[in-house]
């Protein structure tokens, strides 16, 4: 019958193909009757994590605040069945689990836990750098971007992800299907 309310949470490098794959699926869950919520850099970044950078403690704290924000989200349109879709590097293991377990413990009133699906775009690093959309590796390679992740910062690899998808052997389509069949086998949707 489907769950009312859960997070998919999106993690990779920077040019993994996160927002494309999360853009694309909210599009096919609108097609299916389903409401969806994103937020990725481009709108969180501009907006409400304006006062942050790419330090360890600011990534610490953006995605604090956004793991706080989906899973109000998540709690608040639960009668609707909105789905809160997250695609932001998040590339601290302890980072992530703390956006898991705010999920599992969504009240102190005694709701049932959000469900929270870890969705691993998985690319090597040479493929996101050949990628390179924004030119931000060959920057970061020159020294002139800081603390990039991949490069000059740690990205900590999931080590068990409810779904893994690599975006360089899929297409685009195909990596929706995957988490989409994914969420039927699980009952969510
Ligand atoms: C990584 C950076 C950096 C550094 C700017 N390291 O590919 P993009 O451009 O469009 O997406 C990346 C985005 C990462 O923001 P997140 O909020 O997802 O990062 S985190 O979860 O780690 O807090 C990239 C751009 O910002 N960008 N500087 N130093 N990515």
């Amino acid at each position: 019958r489907g769950q009312k309310g859960f997070t998919i949470w999106f993690t990779g490098l920077s040019a993994s193909g996160k927002s494309t794959v999360a853009t694309a699926l909210e599009q096919h869950l609108l097609h299916l009757g389903l409401a969806a919520y994103r937020l990725d850099g481009d709108n969180v970044r501009f907006g409400l994590n304006k006062d942050l950078g790419f330090s360890e403690k600011d990534r610490n704290e953006n995605i604090r605040r956004i793991a706080e924000a989906m899973k109000q989200v998540a709690k608040l349109f639960a009668d609707s069945a909105t789905i809160a879709i997250t695609s932001f590097i998040s590339p601290y293991r302890a980072d992530r689990k703390i956006a898991r377990d705010l999920h599992a413990t969504a009240s102190p009133a005694g709701d049932d836990p959000l469900p929270f699906i870890e969705v691993y775009v998985d690319v090597p690093l040479e493929v996101a750098e050949s990628r390179d959309p924004k030119g931000l590796y060959k920057k970061a390679r020159a020294g002139e971007i800081k603390e990039f992740t991949g490069i000059s910062a740690p990205y900590e690899a999931p080590e068990n992800p409810e779904i893994t998808i690599r975006t360089d052997q899929l297409s685009v389509e195909d990596c929706v299907r995957k988490i989409t069949e994914y969420l039927v086998e699980k009952g969510l949707i």
